[in-house]
């Protein structure tokens, strides 16, 4: 007789499955077909444990609320709109044509739909959001654990920082393109509560709160949950980025490390 867990398993499996005739990977081949699909549960747990090894941290989890506890209308801050003109087409026609890619250090690259990001088990969690301008706001996010995504990568061992690319140009026009990003270490990045999130509140992710998917990172501060995300890459050292500092306002002095 199989065990809970088994059943579980299977189920998570069937839905990977379903899912990959959506996923579009590098070389068109569909993600149901490769056999270490059915190795990416053990590849979820494997990068955990591999990740709390590395930094020797924990896995606790931030505080969770009630639906009572939900803000009417969560603040956004920063980029409320990234207003380019492919921006502007994505929202246009309901982001049919988006993907968010995962690339880097990585064996199997990834480009996927919002479609496919959703076909993927979900978590939903309330949480309260903290910014360091010292105001806070509680929202219900669901999206996709991000261990699961970069499982489905298969992260190899060189990589120990996950870089989130977003949509946003923060420059004065005229000036060089400076692009929003943040990063997170693999520890962070496998956290349960670490999740791609494409819903806020039960409707899809407005515009001003980073449509189509943000991080989630809740045990960090505001400015690490990056909205507007388009590209997630895995590296090594964050000093070839940008500033070289892990993220846009870390470029200007905030500390990378952000936790709360
Ligand atoms: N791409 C992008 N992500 C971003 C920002 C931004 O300007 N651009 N601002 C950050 C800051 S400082 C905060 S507090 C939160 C705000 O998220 P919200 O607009 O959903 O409140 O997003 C963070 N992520
Ligand atoms: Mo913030």
């Amino acid at each position: 007789m199989a065990t809970d867990r088994a059943l579980a398993r299977r189920r998570f499996l069937a839905r990977i499955g379903a899912a990959g005739t959506l996923l579009t990977l590098s070389g068109c081949t569909k993600l149901s077909q490769k056999p270490w699909v059915a190795n990416l549960l053990g590849e979820v747990e494997k990068l955990t444990l591999r990740a709390q090894r590395l930094f020797a941290g924990s896995h606790a989890l931030a505080p969770e609320y009630a639906e009572a506890d939900i803000a009417p209308d969560f603040r956004a801050n920063g980029t409320q709109d990234p207003a380019s003109d492919a921006y502007s087409a994505h929202v246009a026609n309901g982001f049919a044509d988006w993907r968010i890619t995962v690339s880097g250090l990585v064996e199997h690259p990834l480009s996927l739909s919002l479609a496919a990001l959703k076909a993927l088990p979900s978590r939903t969690q309330i949480t309260r959001h903290d910014c360091v301008e010292g105001w806070s706001c509680i929202g219900k996010w669901t999206g996709v654990p991000l261990a699961t995504v970069l499982a489905a990568a298969k992260v190899r061992p060189q990589a120990r920082y996950v870089v989130f690319h977003c949509a946003d140009n923060m420059a004065a026009a005229g000036d060089v393109p400076q692009f929003y990003y943040e990063s997170l270490d693999l520890l962070e990045a496998t956290h349960p509560q670490t999740i791609l999130a494409y819903e806020l509140n039960g409707a899809p992710l407005p515009v001003k709160n980073g449509a189509p998917v943000r991080l989630r990172a809740e045990r960090q501060l505001g400015y690490k949950m990056a909205k507007y995300i388009n590209g997630i890459e895995l590296v090594t050292d964050l000093s070839g980025i940008a500033g070289g500092r892990g993220g846009y306002w870390e470029d200007q002095g905030y500390s990378w490390y952000a936790g709360i």
